[in-house]
């Protein structure tokens, strides 16, 4: 396993740090009223992979994302005032409010956009992979799927394309289990055995803890180097967990109250990365409570600016809008 900089993990961690308070923000805003338009997807639970994830990409390498995607443009390294601007549907925003949590695109960050159709953004990052090989630059895709996505075809033919024309993609599946209210082994047929399913297609396997984001930053840092030197793609196998609803205040009755609880309580990525950073002397209790304050506050912010920023001007509303 390659060895993080002190200066890399503590950028692991303020990152974890950022997106769970900012998911909590959203979720909270959303369950107030004040981010009423459309649904708000909360990734907490799942912060090691969009960190693990981000952080091994540069600056121009592209992602695309899902109706889970906040945490993966703030990895990705978005502004969170202009994301939480983008929710609240503010001329602010990535897309001057026009797509809101699911449909924010960031291209200046290297987000093709956040798809709320399942599967939509993976043919995307593919296309963009084609591109930057047919340009000849070494600029690496990641797309974003869940498992639910699996069984959408258009994922498949990704794979397929991916392999055939040896691009530089990696797919990043964050496995956790469900879509929605139904598990994913129940409507997935290979949900649970990707290694079977990379292997068929000719993409180069990672497997990962992905509650253990040193887990998850060293497989995708190898399979973005591999992808990045010409070595063809890469499935990214990321077991992990949401510890909340399929979306803000969704009651969640098809899984019992003491899973949740148990697996918040056992398998929170950030309080393990938190015990193991204490554990290396590397950082002490204080240096951990001034980088989950800075998150908090850059997040109160962010709200604040969101919050108090200008709706588009009506007289735009055509605009942006192809036909
Ligand atoms: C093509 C399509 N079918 C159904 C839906 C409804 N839907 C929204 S999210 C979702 C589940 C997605 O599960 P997964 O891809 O595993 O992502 P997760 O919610 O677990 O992050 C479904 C079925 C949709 N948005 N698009």
């Amino acid at each position: 396993m390659s060895d993080p900089s002190t200066e890399m993990l503590a950028r692991m961690y303020y990152t974890m740090g950022l997106i769970r308070d900012f998911e909590n923000k959203a979720a909270e805003l959303f369950t107030r009223g004040i981010l009423a338009k459309g649904g708000v997807h909360s990734s907490v639970g799942q912060e090691a992979v969009a960190t693990g994830v981000g952080l091994s990409l540069r600056g121009d390498d592209w992602i695309s994302s899902t109706h889970r995607g906040h945490g993966h443009h703030l990895a990705k390294g978005a502004d969170p005032r202009r994301l939480m601007a983008e929710l609240l549907a503010k001329d602010a925003g990535y897309c001057r409010g026009r797509g809101g949590s699911m449909h924010v695109a960031a291209f200046e960050i290297g987000s093709l956009g956040a798809y709320a159709m399942v599967g939509e953004g993976v043919p995307i990052a593919v296309g963009a992979a084609l591109a930057e090989k047919m340009k000849g630059t070494d600029r690496v895709a990641v797309p974003f799927l869940g498992d639910g996505a699996l069984g959408q075809g258009v994922v498949h033919e990704s794979f397929n394309l991916a392999s055939v024309w040896r691009l530089p993609v990696v797919f990043a599946v964050e496995r956790n289990g469900i879509a929605v209210s139904t598990r994913c082994d129940q409507m997935v047929a290979p949900s649970t055995r990707l290694a079977e399913l990379a292997q068929a297609y000719g993409l180069r396997y990672y497997g990962v803890d992905g509650q253990d984001v040193l887990a998850v930053h060293d497989a995708a840092g190898r399979a973005v180097a591999a992808a990045r030197s010409g070595q063809g793609p890469a499935l990214l196998d990321c077991r992990t967990y949401r510890f909340e609803g399929h979306y803000a205040s969704e009651p969640q009755v098809y899984r019992r109250r003491e899973e949740i609880d148990e697996m918040r309580r056992t398998q929170d990525p950030i309080a393990h990365f938190e015990a193991y950073l204490l554990d290396s002397g590397l950082f002490s209790t204080a240096d951990l409570e001034a980088l989950r304050r800075r998150s908090a506050e850059v997040v109160e912010d962010a709200a604040e600016f969101a919050q108090t920023s200008p709706e588009p001007d009506p007289s735009t509303y055509a605009e942006y809008v192809y036909a």
